[in-house]
């Protein structure tokens, strides 16, 4: 652990190691690029540096913990290593230290649902249930409650998993495979060597949850000692309430979890049946003069915007997109979007490529998200969907998808007269 440790980014992860190192009376430097706004509080013996740094910041220090957002191939990272010093992260010091057996649910797209529901389904067992990781829980400061009944249920994100020395799991499941986050891992084959790791660690007791139905996943196989279930064709369907096939997938996901846990089709169902969905995924916000609006911010690339857009057959939809990132294949995505939507209102760094990728299609441009909800407004009619599915990242406006989706549902609600 180290007895003076370097922690990098003031972020989630950033504050519950501090909280983490301190406590167990390491004495903790923290550097982050920028001063968070606002900024935390930190304890006064912690050691607190704003602004760029170099390796100069490892002086005297015998350990390193990482954020997600700090590249593991990051120069000081490797620095550090050169020189003997520990590398680790939140998510890495939390397997060294759970008494629970883990759940980890990875894939590009449907983790955080699937980590969820899966949280529903496993506490209609026996033993206590506690969900986090990626999801946006750090699970680190929660050790403490954690007992050996527990099952811990973790949403592992690619450099999450990239960051744990030895991510063994009882069962690991891996959604889907497609591009995403290539900026940081380079190419496909480190992302989803990054994602393999997963299931790289399983012993023969353990299970491999995986999905046939896509090859890059269905090739996992072939990197386990675990035993593999195949949650593709996971039977009884279980009646999942949330628009979309998608989400029939992670339900599948989730179910197949449960079966492997030991519980039985009826407590499987019950808990699907009564899921009430995740913040910014698919999430209604509410129905006025006949239009339903849904956020879906999480819809961060491509593949889940269209995924997003595919959820609403049938029904006219006027779709709000665009953001930061570069790099994507947008035909597919395009595609869909032609084929289902009657408007879309462009926002953000993407907007001036979109409007070139969707030319002839009835599109207009926001320079804000508000902007965006009063255009879908006066162009909705009654019947229809509007839709924030951005399939880009947040960052060129926001601070987080987070904050983007709860800004358009204060938007919606305010163009709507409703107050809080
Ligand atoms: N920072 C540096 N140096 C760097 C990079 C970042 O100082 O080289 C600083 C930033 O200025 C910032 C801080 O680090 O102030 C933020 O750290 P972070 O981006 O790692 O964010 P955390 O708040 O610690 O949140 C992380 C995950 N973030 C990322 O993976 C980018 C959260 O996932 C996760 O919920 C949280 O830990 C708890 O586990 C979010 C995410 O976007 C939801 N994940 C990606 C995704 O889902 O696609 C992977």
């Amino acid at each position: 652990m180290g007895e003076r440790a370097l922690v990098i980014g003031a972020g989630l992860s950033g504050r519950a190691l501090v909280r983490h190192l301190t406590a167990r009376g390491v004495a903790v430097r923290l550097a982050d690029l920028k001063q968070p706004d606002p900024a935390p509080a930190f304890p006064p013996q912690v050691e607190v540096l704003y602004g760029p740094y170099d390796q100069l910041i490892l002086e005297g220090c015998d350990a390193v913990y990482a954020s997600p957002g700090v590249p593991w191939d990051d120069p000081l990272l490797e620095a550090a290593r050169t020189h003997g010093l520990l590398v680790s992260s939140e998510i890495d010091v939390f397997f060294r230290e759970c008494p629970a057996p883990i759940v980890g649910i990875t894939g590009t797209n449907g983790k955080t649902t699937t980590t969820a529901l899966t949280g529903e389904v496993l506490r209609q067992g026996s033993r206590p249930v506690l969900v986090g990781g990626n999801i946006g829980e750090t699970v680190l400061d929660r050790l403490d409650e954690i007992t050996p009944e527990h099952w811990v249920v973790l949403e592992l994100s690619s450099f999450q998993l990239e960051s744990v020395a030895e991510p063994r799991v009882r069962i690991g499941a891996v959604l889907n495979l497609t591009p995403d986050h290539l900026d940081r891992h380079h190419t496909m084959e480190a992302y989803v060597a990054a994602k393999a790791r997963l299931v790289e660690f399983l012993e023969p007791e353990d299970t491999a949850v995986l999905n046939g139905a896509d090859a890059r996943v269905r090739e996992l196989a072939g990197r386990t000692r675990g035993r593999v279930v195949w949650f593709d064709r996971h039977r009884p369907d279980p009646p999942m309430p949330i628009p979309g096939e998608h989400n029939l997938m992670n339900a599948r996901a989730a179910a197949a979890i449960g079966r492997v846990a030991g519980l039985d089709d009826g407590a499987i169902d019950r808990a699907i049946a009564g899921f009430q969905g995740v913040e910014h995924r698919l999430e209604l916000v509410g129905e006025w003069e006949g239009v339903r609006w849904y956020n879906d911010s999480k819809a961060t690339n491509p593949d889940a915007g269209q995924v997003g857009v595919a959820s609403f057959a049938g029904k006219p939809l006027i779709l709000i997109a665009g953001g930061y990132g570069s790099g994507f294949d947008l035909a597919a995505w395009a595609e869909e979007v032609r084929r289902r939507t009657r408007l879309v209102v462009l926002i953000g760094q993407s907007a001036d490529l979109l409007a070139q990728t969707l030319a002839g299609h009835p599109i207009q441009r926001a320079a804000s998200l508000e902007e965006a909800v009063e255009l879908a407004a006066a162009a909705a009619r009654p019947g229809e969907v509007v839709l924030l599915s951005p399939a880009y990242k947040s960052f060129d406006m926001f601070q987080s998808y987070e904050d983007r989706g709860r800004r358009f549902k204060g938007a919606v609600r305010a163009r709507h007269g409703v107050t809080a």
